[in-house]
């Protein structure tokens, strides 16, 4: 069975979340989703979720393509969550072209970049809710 994770927030779920959850999926046969606590987005990302971690948890894992959902607590954990999970595949959008290519210098794991979708993003949603209301 081919194993693939990927990191994220995921706060506002949107359509861009889902193409990249689907194509992670089709990568292999099962998806692990570390999920941005509410702590590491504001503490690394300086995220303030509208959605706390175990919404945005309860949403992922209606998502068909999503198998298992884990939090992701910090930066430092990929190469361990790799090898405990042993991930064949680590699955990033390609915002982070470059960034986690550590990851398949220090495991067995092929590190996938794939392309963003277009357009839609939260700071975009929360921009077009504010323009019209
Ligand atoms: N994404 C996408 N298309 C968009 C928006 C997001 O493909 N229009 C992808 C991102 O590239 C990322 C995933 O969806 O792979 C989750 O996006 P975010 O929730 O914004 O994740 P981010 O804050 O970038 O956190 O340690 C890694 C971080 O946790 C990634």
């Amino acid at each position: 069975m081919k194993r693939v994770i990927t990191y994220g927030t995921f706060d506002l779920l949107h359509y861009g979340h889902i193409n990249l959850l689907r194509r992670a999926k089709e990568q292999g046969d099962y998806l692990i989703v570390a999920l941005s606590t509410d702590e590491f987005n504001w503490n690394e990302k300086q995220k303030k979720c509208y959605f706390s971690y175990e919404k945005r948890k309860q949403l992922l894992e209606a998502i068909r393509y999503v198998d298992l959902v884990i939090p992701e607590e910090g930066w430092a954990q990929k190469v361990t969550d790799v090898k405990e999970y042993h991930v064949d595949t680590f699955v990033m959008g390609d915002d982070w072209a470059g960034e986690f290519d550590f990851v398949q210098e220090q495991t067995d794991a092929e590190v996938v970049y794939l392309a963003r979708t277009p357009e839609i993003s939260t700071t975009q949603i929360k921009k077009d809710l504010k323009l019209n209301n």
